[in-house]
């Protein structure tokens, strides 16, 4: 019998670096390829271009290739249990990135029953980074990005949503990957919160930065990003004017916008009762959606309603009451705020709301309650979580340190340990 070689493939496009190293393998024996789900595919590299459907329809017609599975996770671990290959062939750049620890997985299950892992030199050719560059661009046209967040929410439970407030932030989003319990996670989307966008310019959350302020942060954040970047759109401010922001926030890319159910003199909602805020009535915030709804040219596009009835102490069936009206005037998804400790009054939101509303899109923004788990949230039917303010929040502790170590010490040495070397940064910002 032959032997069994097994290859697990990340890859959206196929080239011929790909072909190449399947006619190496299938000196060894019978080439056995896994192609990883759409999901696992988003969570290690980026939402992914050619769906998987079509990725093992390509590979199923490789030559030299026996057999096409599918791998639902990075961890091999399922399909080497059941395939028990020969060889695992993989390109030895793992040895030394981020899929370290699914590689020495894959050495331990192989040990397991005597298993080899062959590792080629990877490789790194130029039309190989070119092709990735060419899959970003494509991820980046406004068209494609556009629907990105309606994609995700088809192919995933929960997504999750990191604040951006500048390039490099944004950055820090697109990039930041983890490889935890044999599933690769990333962000799925970015948060463009009014909170940080305006912090980052020593302002006030109270709409005082503008629209044209607000759409050029956004700008700096889709020319280095690919991921679908969700609105703080604030209140909407007046509904003349917010039919203009969803057909600019569309045009250029932005997936969804959320608004809040407040008028006049807008502060942040964790102050909650101590700063004077006033809540729209349910009639006059459903004419401003049904109108935004109306101003929408795309059928991507989404409009989520901010309830901010648990915020101002309205009541349980006030956010009930408010949640069913906005999605009857169109809202395509509701997102319910709290600022309290524990989750239980968010629980209770969306269980009384799931009762009735199986589908509508539900967002949460867990920075007070922030001992909820992801799971809690998905299990109870949250689609969406939304980490607000953390970025902002953790950078400015080290800057603050930083510069007092500077000034103490009058030099910059003791300041060393907190700041990120400059080769990071600079492989943090790719070079065309
Ligand atoms: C923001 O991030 O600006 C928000 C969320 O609107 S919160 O700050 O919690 O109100
Ligand atoms: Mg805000």
């Amino acid at each position: 019998m032959n032997k069994i070689v097994y290859m697990c493939f990340t890859t959206d496009i196929i080239h011929s670096a790909h072909v190449n190293i399947i006619e190496r393998a299938a000196a060894l024996g019978d080439v056995v390829i896994g192609v990883l789900s759409d999901e696992a595919v988003a969570g290690y590299k980026h939402f992914p271009l050619m769906s998987y459907k079509d990725r093992f329809n390509i590979f199923s017609h490789l030559q030299h290739v026996s057999r096409v599975v599918e791998q639902k996770t990075v961890s091999y671990a399922q399909n080497i249990r059941e395939l028990k290959p020969d060889y695992v062939v993989h390109g030895d750049e793992w040895k030394n990135n981020y899929e370290r620890p699914v590689r020495e997985e894959v050495l331990a299950l192989l040990q397991e029953y005597g298993g080899e892992l062959v590792e080629f030199p990877y490789d790194s050719s130029q039309e190989y980074t070119r092709l990735e560059k060419a899959v970003r661009a494509q991820l980046a046209i406004p068209d494609r990005r556009r629907g990105r967040l309606r994609e995700l929410l088809e192919l995933k439970p929960l997504i999750t949503a990191m604040e951006a407030h500048s390039g490099i932030t944004g950055l820090l989003v697109e990039e930041t990957k983890v490889i935890t319990g044999g599933t690769a996670r990333q962000f799925d989307a970015m948060w463009i919160s009014s909170l940080c966008d305006s912090v980052a310019k020593g302002k006030p959350d109270i709409e005082v930065v503008d629209f044209s302020s607000r759409l050029r942060t956004v700008d700096d954040i889709m020319e280095v990003t690919t991921k679908p970047i969700i609105m703080d759109g604030d209140t909407g401010g007046l509904t003349e004017h917010f039919v203009y922001t969803v057909k600019t926030l569309e045009r250029i890319g932005v997936s969804a916008v959320i608004i809040e159910d407040k008028v006049g003199l807008k502060k942040n909602s964790l102050f909650g009762t101590e700063v004077r805020q006033t809540q729209d009535s349910i009639e006059h915030f459903c004419d401003k959606i049904r109108a935004g709804k109306r101003a929408q040219k795309t059928k991507e596009f989404m409009i989520i309603a901010r309830i901010e009835s648990l915020i101002l102490e309205m009541g349980m069936e006030d956010a009930l009451q408010r949640a069913f009206a906005y999605v009857k005037a169109g809202a395509d998804g509701i997102m319910i705020h709290s600022r309290q400790k524990k989750p239980d009054e968010i629980f209770t939101f969306v269980e009384e709301f799931r009762k009735i509303d199986k589908s509508t899109v539900l967002v949460v923004v867990p920075t007070t309650y922030a001992v909820v788990t992801e799971t809690e949230l998905m299990e109870r039917g949250v689609n969406i979580v939304i980490y607000a303010n953390h970025l902002t929040r953790s950078g400015f502790p080290a800057m603050k340190r930083t510069a007092e170590l500077i000034l103490q010490n009058k030099r910059a040495l003791e300041a060393d340990s907190l700041c990120m070397p400059i080769q990071d940064i600079i492989t943090l910002i790719p070079e065309d």
